[in-house]
């Protein structure tokens, strides 16, 4: 089929459409394109969230606004039906490729499920399809790694009897239909042909700009846009170390920055965690592996940002020994397990590291997290013979935590505020020996 056809086909809405991977990045697009009107087969390696699915309810954790509805309508009209069968593509004209590309502790990219998915869409991939990667990828992995492993296991030519694309997912956790609906893509085609395609068919979800350009450019773009994001948090982390160092207070320094035009500093914190700003740096930066040219400053800002928590582990040693008390063998209330605030995605969390550094230094560590259903409960009973209690995540449930009576439980007055969440007036008039992170 050439893609004139095929592009017609996609406005009419009679192009079958296939989504790989049907986690929190293909499950909402899979329903989307089903809600508007295509007949949509999701394909995944999970055969019990294939038959969640088929059975109309959502396997994706958290609270996704209407996502629950909109899966038990599109299965119940039929027009998205789950399998774990590659075969069931062989009718396929779009294909959507949302597998994890996760990065290893060397910080190199583990393509291992997007080469699998390649390898079983190969054999059944249909004359003239268009074959789309979402997922995130490193800059230059449509050419070099996606082409030619399709090719192979296809035995067509690309360009000839099959499309390519990138076209960056920018979901986030909480809010997945809401962006997949209102945020611009960028669509990458491997030719100006293929990217017009695509508008075509983003363009029946999308109510945003979708800015039609080459593959390097769009990968490019999803990976520049969230090592921008660390670098920006890695500025604020320095300048807060730097603060501290100074008898500053980078809460009060970032907030006059501000003032001056043009300066958007962001906020420091006690770490960097979740599923893509740790991890696409490094797809970034391994696009040049092995060349003349050696990025510092993306990787630079990736360590300042890993090494927070232990920051944060210093600022509590200092302030226990203030309190003659040792960290081997005090009790620690560490609030907040998740990444984010007010969210139960606990995906890369900085308090991993700062619990295990704890245990790894002799303490006993409590948890306590809102979201968290191991750590639920009450913060306070939580406190009770604790030498110290380390805010990590700013959930709102914190800003109501009674700080006279915190100081009443613990053992050893010390609250470390590794987010600059709580009041240093009402902590220390309380009677707390309150720490803030980025204050000397
Ligand atoms: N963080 C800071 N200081 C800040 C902002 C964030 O320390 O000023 C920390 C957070 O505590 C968290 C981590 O960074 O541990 C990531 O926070 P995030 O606000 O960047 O949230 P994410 O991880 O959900 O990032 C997503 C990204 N979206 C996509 O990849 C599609 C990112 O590109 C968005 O910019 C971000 O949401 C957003 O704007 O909310």
């Amino acid at each position: 089929m050439s893609l004139v056809t095929l592009t017609k086909r996609i406005q009419n809405k009679e192009a079958r459409i296939a989504v790989i991977g049907l986690g929190y990045v293909g499950l909402p697009v899979a329903c989307r394109f089903a809600q508007v009107g295509f007949e949509v087969i999701g394909v995944d390696i999970l055969a019990n969230r294939v038959a969640a699915i088929n059975a109309g309810v959502s396997p994706i954790k958290g609270n996704e606004p209407g996502l629950g509805e909109l899966i038990a309508d599109v299965t119940a009209s039929g027009r998205l039906r789950a399998t774990t069968a590659y075969a069931e593509l062989a009718e396929c004209e779009v294909i959507l490729i949302d597998v994890e590309t996760p990065v290893d502790d060397q910080h190199q990219p583990r393509y291992d499920a997007l080469r699998s998915c390649l390898k079983s869409l190969g054999p059944v991939l249909a004359q003239g399809a268009l074959v789309i990667v979402e997922s995130t990828i490193s800059p230059g992995t449509i050419q070099n790694l996606v082409a030619p492993i399709l090719e192979e296991s296809s035995g067509r030519k690309l360009g000839k009897d099959f499309y390519l694309g990138n076209c960056p997912e920018r979901v986030m956790p909480g809010k997945l239909l809401e962006n997949l609906r209102t945020l611009s893509r960028v669509v990458g085609g491997m030719t100006p042909e293929t990217a017009e395609a695509m508008i075509a068919l983003y363009g029946h979800i999308v109510e945003a700009d979708l800015d039609p350009t080459d593959c390097i450019t769009a990968e490019l773009v999803k990976t520049v846009e969230n090592a921008y994001r660390d670098v920006q948090i890695a500025f604020a982390n320095e300048v807060a170390m730097l603060s501290e160092a100074v008898g500053g207070d980078v809460w009060k320094v970032r907030e006059l920055v501000n003032k001056s035009p043009g300066r958007h500093m962001l906020f420091p914190g006690a770490g960097v965690g979740g599923h893509c700003i740790p991890k696409d740096p490094w797809l970034l930066v391994h696009a040049v592996e092995g060349r003349d040219f050696r990025p510092l400053l993306i990787p630079t800002a990736r360590n300042i940002n890993d090494q927070m928590p232990l920051h944060v582990l210093r600022l509590l040693e200092e302030t226990l020994s203030k309190n003659n008390k040792a960290l081997k063998d005090a009790q620690i209330l560490v609030l907040g397990y998740t990444y984010l605030e007010d969210s139960d995605d606990t995906r890369n969390t900085p308090s991993v590291v700062l619990i295990d550094a704890l245990l790894a230094a002799g303490a006993n560590v409590v948890v306590h997290d809102p979201y968290v259903e191991a750590y639920v409960g009450d913060a306070l009973a939580m406190a009770k013979g604790s030498d110290a209690a380390v805010l990590m995540v700013k959930h709102s449930h914190y800003a109501t935590l009674n700080l006279q009576e915190l100081k009443q439980v613990l053992n050893t007055p010390v609250l470390i505020d590794g987010r600059g969440f709580l009041s240093p007036t009402a902590a220390r008039s309380a009677g707390l020996d309150y720490v803030r992170l980025g204050t000397g």
